[in-house]
């Protein structure tokens, strides 16, 4: 196996590349090296090489459908191809093809969703989405003066890189620990979130955490965006596949000796919203309701490959 896969995949798994579009362009980017590198011949071998690549990538983390939509995309056609050199080349331009269209969906996600935001509108985020980040520097470019608290997100602290980037966009930015969020909750207008997966009937994975915004929100009368691009829709979903919920170690939560032996450590990292906390899912495609993702997936993947299956 390249050390690039690997590398990938272990910069995925500790985080170092983290967020649900960075993995899926990055693990896709992977895949181009490989197929960049291979200097074999034999069809099959490449066949088993890149495969045994994706499920080492695969396996990195286990929430995001983004990564595994990517990879798919990436090696989309493969098996048509006549030689390892045209296999390469395939795998090349469709790594580079979703790396591009990825980073178009985030740009256009932003415009769509700043029409969102009015002029002096204050508006909440959690975590660190690209998309929903997209969407805040978006408005505030245009000139609108738009205020944001910015979740912290325990335990690993992504609302610090949060604050970090709209500070450097020049956007008036409050950070809270998550537990303030009920009581912030009365002074927002909007809440932005992105997303790491989302269902065939529209339910929402993403941080842990997400749902009690989403709850908040709703008593509060506040309008609760989801920002999504449609990589982040989960075919598996529709033949009733559970999305899995990351956990990981209680050294991200506590450090050694702080708390006493034989206490249990529990870090999950994601959480499910239910659909009716969601007023709206921006994509690249443009907004739509939680109960649109089914249509626009099958759409997507065309009703023959769904009958395939
Ligand atoms: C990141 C997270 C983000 C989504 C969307 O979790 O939950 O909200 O991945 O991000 P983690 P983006 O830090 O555990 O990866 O919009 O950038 O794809």
């Amino acid at each position: 196996m390249s050390n690039d896969i690997e590398g990938t995949a272990a910069a995925i798994r500790d985080m170092s590349i983290r967020g649900a579009g960075k993995i899926a362009r990055a693990g896709s980017m992977a895949l181009a090296d490989f197929a960049r590198r291979y200097s074999g011949t034999d069809m099959e071998r490449f066949l088993s090489d890149l495969d045994s690549a994706k499920r080492t990538l695969l396996e990195s983390r286990p929430t995001a459908v983004s990564l595994w939509n990517g990879l798919h995309a990436t090696v989309r056609g493969v098996e048509e191809c006549r030689d390892t050199g045209e296999a390469a080349s395939l795998v090349i331009a469709n790594a580079e093809r979703f790396s591009a269209q990825s980073l178009e969906a985030v740009e256009t996600i932003g415009r769509i969703g700043a029409k969102r935001i009015r002029d002096g509108d204050t508006v909440m985020t959690h975590c660190n989405s690209s998309a929903a980040l997209s969407v805040i520097k978006t408005a505030h470019s245009q000139g609108k003066d738009v205020k944001v608290f910015a979740t912290e997100s325990r335990p690993w602290r992504q609302g610090l890189l949060t604050v970090r980037d709209l500070h450097q966009a020049g956007v008036d930015t409050t950070l809270i620990i998550d537990s303030a969020v009920r009581t912030v909750m009365k002074r927002v207008d909007a809440v932005f979130v992105g997303a790491d997966t989302i269902t065939s009937h529209g339910a929402l994975i993403n941080k842990i955490g997400t749902s009690q915004l989403a709850l908040a929100a709703k008593e509060a009368r506040v309008q609760f965006y989801v920002c999504s691009e449609t990589y982040k829709f989960s075919p598996m979903t529709i033949f009733g596949d559970m999305v899995t919920i990351e956990e990981r170690g209680s050294g991200e939560m506590v450090r050694e000796g702080e708390i006493p032996e034989g206490v249990k450590v529990f870090n999950p990292v994601f959480d499910s919203t239910p659909t009716e906390y969601i007023d709206a899912i921006i994509t690249e495609l443009g907004m739509m309701s939680p109960g649109s993702v089914y249509g626009t997936m099958v759409r997507m993947l065309g009703e023959r490959a769904l009958r395939a299956e």
